[in-house]
């Protein structure tokens, strides 16, 4: 299959193209280098170190038989986007090429409207050049699951069924996004489904948890196909920064009680994941919407996992909880459905105690390269009022 990969050069896009040429399928990709940009801009850098993208190209190169098809531009170049899709033609495209972090959305209304035209426009160029060149291709979307938000009732995979007034339809199931990041991604999702419907185009809308996990050169032996791990407060997620924290012995960021509950997936089981999707594509017309985790934990449980498995390989650890920069709810209900990609073949890889101790086993041994950063750590971008950072609310050491 002719797979192209918006975002090629992101955490997620760089393996998953090793891992769909290693299964054999020829990979293209559309990058603009911007997630390069935007942890330099927040004054950071990813713990693991990476290679340029010549040193990138130059490595899959050797590692597969096939190269790479490459394009590098914006995905708000109509003129460019339309013509590298026109002529790479792919069977399916990955599209990966947003702007990702919620906090730097709400930095200020340039980084706001930014999100928003990057992620939305951008998409829309997507469903354009779909339609006006390969009307066949499969297109999966990463959404993300916190579309949803946290209503206090079961979450449907995108629709449920409705009772209203005596009649029944379904529809899709109401979003309650937490950030202009998240709200950029339900605008997507529904100019997406629009394009299903109106031209016919065939879409998976991934509704991707939290991902986790490093990809480094313990798994490929080469360090070029390594991917970034970032753990700065805006293109950290939480995991990730959980272990960084831990391998530069600074306490654990819990913001609020950590009542906070969100579904999370390995790095390895995301690839698996998408790639079922992309194997198994919907007719012409349909939308579909997968939520994508492997299983859901309280923040506060996880920064409890994180500190025994850093305790069982010799680094005592603390857990400080900060005022929450963000408006969230801090306890709440969370019981999302994700029956779609089991009913596929998904089989997660385990435990997730065993992924975290790789990661900081993956991470020791760049502890002085992030100990620059070591202030950096506890968030700045508040959701509510003035920027400030976040105070400490109490702790507990292990
Ligand atoms: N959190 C902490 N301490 C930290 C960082 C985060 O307690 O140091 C809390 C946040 O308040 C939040 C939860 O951890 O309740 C998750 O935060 P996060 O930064 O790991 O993830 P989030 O902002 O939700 O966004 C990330 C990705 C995004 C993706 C989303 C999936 O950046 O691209 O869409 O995860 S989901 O969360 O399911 O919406």
């Amino acid at each position: 299959m002719r797979v192209l990969i918006a975002g090629i050069d992101g955490y997620l896009g760089w393996p998953l193209a090793q891992h769909l040429a290693a299964r054999g399928h020829i990979v293209g990709g559309i990058d603009r280098f911007l997630r390069r940009a935007w942890v330099e801009e927040v004054g950071s850098i990813s713990a693991v170190p990476i290679a340029d993208w010549v040193e990138r190209e130059k490595a899959f190169s050797e590692h597969f038989d096939n190269r790479l098809i490459c394009g590098f531009g914006d995905m708000l170049d109509y003129a460019f986007l339309g013509t590298f899709v026109e002529s790479f033609h792919p069977d399916a495209v990955i599209h990966l090429a947003e702007m990702p972090s919620a906090p730097y959305s709400m930095i200020d209304q340039a980084h706001s409207a930014f999100t928003q035209q990057n992620n939305v426009i951008g998409s829309l160029n997507l469903l354009w050049a779909l339609h006006t060149h390969c009307p066949e291709a499969h297109l999966v979307k990463l959404g993300t699951m916190g579309e949803y938000g946290t209503p206090d009732v079961d979450i449907p995979e995108g629709f449920f069924d409705v009772e209203f007034r005596g009649r029944r339809d379904r529809l899709p199931f109401p979003r309650q996004a937490g950030s202009y990041y998240h709200w950029s991604k339900v605008h997507d999702s529904n100019n997406t489904m629009f394009a299903c419907s109106t031209w016919g185009l065939r879409a998976t809308d991934v509704m991707q948890g939290v991902v986790y996990g490093t990809y480094t050169g313990r798994t490929n032996d080469d360090w070029r196909m390594s991917t970034r791990l970032d753990f700065d407060t805006c293109f950290g997620t939480i995991i990730n920064r959980f272990v960084c924290q831990v391998v530069l012995r600074h306490p654990l960021t819990v913001y609020g009680p950590g009542g906070q509950k969100r579904g999370f997936i390995p790095l390895g089981d995301s690839l698996a994941c998408l790639t079922l999707a992309l194997e198994s594509p919907p007719k012409a017309g349909e939308y579909r919407v997968f939520n994508q985790f492997e299983d859901t934990y309280r923040i506060s449980e996880l920064a409890g996992i994180v500190c025994e498995e850093a305790h069982a390989l010799g680094i005592d650890s603390e857990i400080i909880h900060y005022e929450n920069p963000r408006v969230e709810r801090a306890d709440h209900y969370y019981n999302p459905d994700h029956k779609h990609l089991f009913d596929l073949g998904y089989q997660p890889s385990g435990d997730i105690r065993k992924v975290i101790s790789q990661m900081i086993e993956d991470v020791l041994p760049f502890t002085n390269r992030l100990a620059p950063y070591r202030n950096n750590l506890v968030p700045e971008i508040r959701w509510d009022t003035e920027h400030r950072r976040s105070t400490p609310l109490s702790s507990a050491s292990t």
